[in-house]
């Protein structure tokens, strides 16, 4: 297994779009084994592939206590069922240091593939829904200071441009 590096905003690979993965193979689980073992590692509870500079469209995520309920999502995609909005304070592992409320469809329904391929459905609301919907907009191109002001954006990206200038 491996740590991979996670790159962080403003790095405009985190713009890119992600292609559906259509190989399901050895190679996409040890990319799957390498995210989980990378997220973990940095105290993360979702990673997207476009994090690790990897432009496939599956995410990682384990929203559990205890951190023993790992879920994998290959080629997910999501129809709002309660379009009410909910606010949840969210972070992002390529946006280290910044928390922000954000407000999202409270419950949504995920169609997704395993890594085997095998299709599956599952309703999510809380965390799981919230999670989700944050590492598919990644798949995107999409970050959570996106849905933030201008103003605010701006002042996170020179912050984390200024440290990331100080640590390289
Ligand atoms: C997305 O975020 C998320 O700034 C996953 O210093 C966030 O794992 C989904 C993290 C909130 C639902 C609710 C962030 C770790 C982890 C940091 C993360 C940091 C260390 C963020
Ligand atoms: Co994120």
């Amino acid at each position: 297994m491996a740590i991979l590096k996670i790159i962080e905003f403003p790095h405009p690979n985190l713009r890119k779009v992600a292609a559906p993965v259509t190989s399901f193979d050895g190679k996409l689980e040890r990319l799957v084994e390498n995210m989980f073992e990378t997220m973990y590692e940095a105290n993360g509870i979702g990673l997207a592939a476009t994090q690790v500079d990897i432009h496939k469209r599956l995410l990682v995520l384990d929203v559990s206590e205890e951190k023993d309920k790992p879920q994998v999502f290959v080629n997910p995609s999501t129809e709002i069922i309660e379009p009410d909005l909910s606010e949840y304070d969210e972070g992002c592992l390529s946006v280290p240091g910044f928390y922000e409320k954000i407000s999202r469809p409270k419950k949504i329904r995920v169609g997704a593939q395993d890594c085997s391929g095998e299709k599956f459905t599952i309703d999510a609301e809380g965390i799981l829904s919230v999670c989700i919907q944050h590492e598919i907009d990644h798949l995107d191109g999409k970050l959570f200071v996106d849905y933030l002001s201008s103003l605010k954006r701006n002042r996170i990206r020179d912050k984390l441009q200024k440290d990331q200038k100080n640590s390289s």
